[in-house]
């Protein structure tokens, strides 16, 4: 039985090192908020479906088999022959400093649709999941996000929802007139603060904003501090947890990777106190790996950012 359903676009990801311009080599992956959602969750043992649209191509091919190869459900994937699967670039200008472009306008995965969910949402499942980044694509995707969160509402299911504020894809004031409706829809609203005020602009800081939320129907307003960790304001009161000191190789997908680590301790039953701590740490295992998904543990890896830096496992 499938326990979370996800759905968005996910792209073919190049990614250079250094300026771009100079040429050199390019490394070929797969990137997208929610399908890196699915593989951290399916990772850590929960059965997550990915719903969304590629092209008839090679890169299309390599999405669906990478999400096969990791244990995510992709019947709900649909080749679209007319578009061709979206791409992203990223370089990484220095360090930890990476810029990103996107080539995805008109792509495969714009073109989602209400239809396209039917076969998964029947199923059953006990979590949806979406992201701010999928009503950015067009009135398709846009519609999908909606449809799929009122089937979940009507069903009982939780509905998280990640803010994900793409300034390249719209701007603040376009987002948070769909994302601000929505995220009073969702029993799970996870955001930085500047995306926390995307979405509940009234109130002078994150915790008028969380308390506007909570009024509004909201369980839990979780907000990511990046290297200050993370904090959760619920009916209860408000929690915070440290970040996971880790060298950092690559910050791209590790606010995907804490709501994966968040979710999964929250299907488990934890408290939202561990919830916090397993999206931490999957938020250090995806800042100290490249690439937006590939460095994220299984269920027994998840204590070995516990060891002494440096340690040797023999
Ligand atoms: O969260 C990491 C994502 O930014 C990346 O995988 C690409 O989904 C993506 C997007 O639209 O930015």
């Amino acid at each position: 039985m499938i326990e979370v359903i996800t759905l968005g676009e996910s792209m073919a990801a190049l990614r250079g090192h250094g300026p771009m311009r100079l040429g050199g080599e390019l490394s070929l992956s797969v990137a997208g908020a929610e399908s890196n959602v699915a593989i951290g969750l399916s990772r850590l043992g929960h059965r997550v479906s990915w719903i969304g649209r590629v092209g008839a191509d090679q890169p299309g091919e390599l999405i669906s088999r990478t999400l096969r190869a990791e244990g995510v459900d992709v019947s709900g994937v649909a080749v679209d022959p007319a578009r061709p699967t979206g791409l992203i670039l990223f370089e990484k200008r220095v360090a930890d400093l990476i810029r990103v472009r996107y080539y995805r306008t008109d792509s495969a995965g714009s073109r989602l649709h209400p239809d396209d969910l039917a076969g998964v949402l029947a199923g059953g499942a006990r979590l949806l999941h979406v992201t701010g980044i999928t009503p950015a694509l067009g009135p398709g995707p846009r519609a999908a996000v909606l449809a799929a969160v009122d089937h979940a509402k009507a069903q009982g299911w939780t509905v998280s929802l990640d803010v994900n504020h793409r300034s390249m894809l719209w701007p603040a004031e376009a987002a948070a007139e769909v994302l601000g409706p929505l995220a009073r829809r969702a029993d799970v609203v996870i955001a930085s603060p500047e995306e926390l005020a995307i979405v509940e602009p009234e109130g002078y800081d994150d915790l008028a904003r969380a308390d506007r939320l909570l009024t509004a129907g909201v369980a839990e307003v979780v907000v990511k501090l990046g290297a200050d960790g993370a904090r959760v304001h619920h009916g209860a009161g408000v929690e915070q947890v440290e970040s996971v000191r880790v060298p950092v190789l690559d910050t791209v997908g590790a606010g995907d990777a804490f709501s994966a680590g968040y979710l999964s301790a929250l299907l488990d039953g934890e408290p939202t106190g561990e919830r916090l701590r397993r999206g931490t740490v999957l938020g250090a295992f995806a800042v100290a790996s490249d690439g937006d998904w590939e460095g994220l543990p299984t269920r027994e890896e998840l204590p070995l950012l516990s060891l002494e830096p440096g340690t040797t496992i023999r």
